[in-house]
């Protein structure tokens, strides 16, 4: 990437906020442990680093099939879930803190299908994909944040760093739904060339 940029060009990061929605937070249908914790650390990222563009994804399922376990049958929490993210309620709608942020755009995914991956997503009012919005911004370095580490967040990163982009995942501003897939994921980051780094950085300081 760095060979077609011009010389005295900054680098330009984006942080990209993962499903950081109602749902997946204490008190949410899918609630992740920490969720509440996270939301506060990438506010705080989200308002004080040194970010070009500041996007957001949201699970924003339809009837995505095979995703929801069926009624009456307990969820796996691997492939099946609790009923979670249903376009248009409150469950769906970004945690009051991501929400009052001035976000460049908002990408939602998972309308017919399970869309772990961020950029299976769409921008809600234009429809343009995630990727391509960034490419669109010059965008080399995205900083991942969010949840859940074990699936929307791996399956973002991969995605990012498989097009090109140079990817971080901030590890104090994830939160995983258990600890065994929360390590693999973050094994398979790291093979993967993620840079996996444990304090949010503070940029635009050297
Ligand atoms: C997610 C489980 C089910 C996520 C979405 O956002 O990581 N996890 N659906």
């Amino acid at each position: 990437m760095s060979d077609i940029r011009k010389r005295d060009e900054p680098v330009r990061c984006a942080l990209l906020i993962v499903d950081l929605q109602r749902d997946f937070c204490e008190g949410g249908a899918l609630a992740v442990e920490g969720g509440n914790d996270v939301a506060r650390r990438v506010a705080v990222l989200a308002a004080e680093g040194d970010y070009e563009c500041v996007v957001a994804t949201r699970d924003w399922h339809v009837a995505p099939a095979g995703h929801f376990a069926e009624e009456g049958v307990a969820p796996d929490y691997r492939e099946t879930w609790p009923v979670h993210c249903v376009a248009g309620t409150s469950g769906a709608s970004l945690h009051p803190l991501i929400d009052e942020l001035e976000l460049d755009a908002v990408f939602d995914k998972g309308h017919h299908r399970a869309g772990y991956s961020g950029f299976e997503a769409v921008e809600h009012h234009t429809g343009e994909t995630l990727g391509d919005w960034l490419a669109r911004h010059r965008i080399d370095v995205v900083d991942v944040a969010g949840l859940a580490t074990d699936f929307c967040v791996v399956a973002t990163a991969l995605d990012a760093v498989r097009l090109g982009f140079a990817t971080r995942v901030l590890e104090a501003a994830v939160a995983g739904v258990s600890p065994d897939t929360t390590a693999e994921a973050l094994q398979k980051m790291t093979a993967a060339g993620i840079d996996v780094v444990p304090e949010p950085v503070v940029r635009g300081s050297g």
